[in-house]
């Protein structure tokens, strides 16, 4: 390469220098998040390329050094000299920072957000990146380290076949972790296959001494991603309903299908990103789905003459959406610019929507009258919550008044400072009580399981006692109501005994905080309490182990003899309050584990969810099967 810079090469550095210095701006995160989004881009590119309709399949490889290879099978990218630049379209594609869009005027590239920044913020962010394209009958390659080019783009060989070969090695010293998660990636390669009818994405993980594989492709599309995510559900009929149309140049695609359950789950994306504050192709789906439905359900009777509308919630319940539009130039806003702005993409949707889904009702009357009838009974279940949910409401207002009988509430007022432990048991509640420090700490003793919110309408679930003491003790309401600044407690933990039982109540805990009041584990409010599984005693000395390792770690080395007392806890019930509070609630030594949630694989966790807590056993035992590493730590902890 010339060691002489012009004002191009200048440009270029100072490009990918800006890249290295505040990778933030350009890829949201250097967390684990961000290190994710690097694969995302690359593989963007080769969607692109199927999308323009020249690549069939996507090979996705997470080496052995931790580095990411992705294969397509497109034209590759073009080789010959850039004229403008003075230097190959490769070395422009791959060193060259794009604000966004498309360059060479392929379909539709993503100019907001996160993602579309190109692939040189990759190349910028990667310790060594390879490219290799195979064009003309030749294999071209070239190398670069922190996003310089090391070597020319030269042919290094023959090849009969065409495509674009991207691998490359994540800096170290700018990821916080350089890991790649096999799950995650699935999620979202998976998504991406859904989402681009026909294509075939596979995965491979080389990291182990098996290869692990998985592969991703679906004639179908985003028909078969509501089959999926209806999977394990009992759906209401058994076709999905679909929607497809462009319009001002905005090109939808809708699928759905209802389920026998309550929850909502419509997903919406563009240009396969996934939006999940929604935005203007959400509002026009949601707007041509009440007004479509309540036409019918008057012209058909459904609606009595006097009988108020359908509501966009009674025609969602228990329906699941994919709402897809692609568009040249989509415009983010929001905070975290997840939530479309494009106008154009309502009136497209709307449309679209609207006429084919009319259409559809009249030539499926059947597939109409179950969904109308749905709708009216979750109509009359929500003027039922409502009066339950207006109940809850009043005793807010009361505030300390009215608080559950069955919390110990704590003396200080500033949330900051407070804490509230949901204890399993009013006898761990008992001692709980007891042991907790007065001024932070608040405990709020649960009876048994409470009920599993995924199988119940809302107004038995805001029937139920426990589950309205939760909502008045944490302050904030739920659902559309939910107000996190009225939050009472900025830790939310949950204790519950270290066998099965007390996992299944974390569980029906965590549905229950993640169906209505998500916004607490996203702002990292919940945790799990770890209580000891051993008490070891040797000579009037004591010691407490959380996992079988540690007992090991514990009995190596005070020495395995006769004189060790090990203890196994069964129940939280079995420690005196001292203990408890040595144990598992002195903030000082105890052990919390944080809940997270991941809001770029909404519909995988919602599909977790229901899964988990839903009728159908044989999904569940799959579930627990694929995740059988889990369970054995799991159980390790049971
Ligand atoms: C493993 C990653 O990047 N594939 C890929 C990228 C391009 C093309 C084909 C391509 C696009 C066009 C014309 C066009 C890109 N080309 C460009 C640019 N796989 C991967 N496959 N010919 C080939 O858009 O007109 C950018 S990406 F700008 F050079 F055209």
């Amino acid at each position: 390469m010339s060691k002489e810079y012009g004002a191009d090469q200048i440009q270029i550095l100072e490009g990918l220098e800006a890249v290295r210095k505040r990778p933030g701006m350009y890829i949201g995160s250097t967390s684990v998040r961000g290190l994710h989004h690097l694969v995302y881009e690359i593989v963007d590119n080769a969607v692109d390329e199927a999308l323009a309709g020249f690549c069939t399949v996507i090979d996705v490889s997470i080496n052995q050094d931790n580095s990411i290879t992705v294969i397509d099978n497109g034209r590759g990218v073009p080789v010959e000299l850039n004229e403008k630049k003075g230097i190959s379209t490769v070395e422009v594609v791959y060193t060259i920072l794009h604000a966004g869009g498309k360059f060479g005027g392929g379909a539709y590239k993503v100019s907001g957000g996160l993602h579309g920044v190109g692939a040189s913020v990759v190349n910028a962010l990667s310790k060594k990146m390879e490219v290799k394209v195979e064009q003309n009958g030749h294999i071209h390659r070239q190398c670069y380290e922190k996003g310089k080019p090391i070597t020319p783009l030269e042919v290094i060989g023959d090849s009969d076949r065409t495509g674009t070969t991207v691998t490359f090695l994540p800096d170290d010293t700018i990821f916080e972790e350089t890991v790649f998660d096999f799950d995650t990636l699935k999620n979202r390669l998976r998504e991406m296959a859904f989402l681009t009818k026909g294509i075939k994405i596979i995965l491979r993980d080389k990291r182990e001494e098996e290869e692990k594989v998985r592969e991703f492709h679906y004639e179908g599309g985003i028909r078969e991603y509501v089959d999926y995510l209806n999977k394990g559900k009992e759906v209401l009929y058994p076709s999905v309903i679909y929607c497809e149309g462009t319009i001002n140049d905005v090109y939808v695609e809708v699928a759905m299908q209802h389920n026998d359950g309550y929850n909502e789950g419509c997903y919406s994306f563009v240009n396969n990103i996934t939006t999940p504050e929604g935005g203007t192709h959400l509002a026009g789906f949601k707007n041509a789905l009440t007004k479509t439905f309540n036409d019918y359900a008057r012209a058909q009777k459904f609606l009595k003459e006097n009988e108020q509308n359908l509501t966009g919630e009674d025609i969602r319940e228990g329906l699941t959406a994919i709402i897809s539009v692609k568009l040249g130039e989509p415009q983010f806003e929001g905070q975290t610019k997840q939530k479309l702005g494009n106008s154009e993409a309502r009136g497209a949707v709307d449309s679209v929507v609207s006429e084919q889904l009319t259409y559809f009702l009249e030539q499926n009357p059947n597939v109409a009258k179950l969904i109308c009838e749905k709708a009216v009974l979750a109509q009359r279940a929500r003027d039922a919550a409502r009066k339950a949910r207006d109940l809850t409401r009043r005793k807010n207002a009361l505030d300390g008044m009215s608080l559950p009988g069955k919390l110990a509430d704590c003396s200080d007022r500033d949330p900051k400072n407070c804490e509230i432990y949901l204890v399993e048991g009013d006898s761990a509640g008992g001692s709980a009580k007891t042991a907790r420090s007065r001024a932070t700490q608040a405990i709020l003793p649960l009876r048994g399981k409470i009920l599993n919110v995924e199988k119940a309408r809302l107004d038995r679930i805001l029937s139920s006692q426990e589950i309205r003491a939760m909502i008045t003790a944490f302050g904030t309401g739920i659902s559309e109501d939910f107000d996190i600044s009225k939050l009472r407690y900025h830790k939310i933990i949950i204790m519950t005994d270290a066998d099965v039982d007390g996992a299944h109540i974390d569980t029906l805990l965590l549905t229950f905080l993640y169906r209505f009041m998500p916004e607490l584990i996203k702002q990292g409010y919940v945790y799990l309490a770890t209580p000891p599984l051993y008490k070891i005693e040797k000579n009037k000395k004591v010691w407490y182990a959380y996992t079988d390792e540690e007992l090991n770690n514990i009995l190596t080395e005070i020495g395995r003899d006769q004189n060790n007392k090990i203890q196994r806890y069964k129940g939280l019930g079995e420690m005196d309050p001292e203990q408890l509070w040595e144990t598992t609630m002195d903030p000082e030594k105890r052990i919390l584990k944080k809940v997270c949630m991941n809001d770029d694989a909404m519909s995988e966790l919602d599909l977790t969810f229901s899964i988990l807590m839903g009728d159908d056993v044989e999904p569940r035992r799959d579930f627990i099967e694929k995740n059988a590493k889990f369970v054995k730590d799991l159980d390790k902890y049971c």
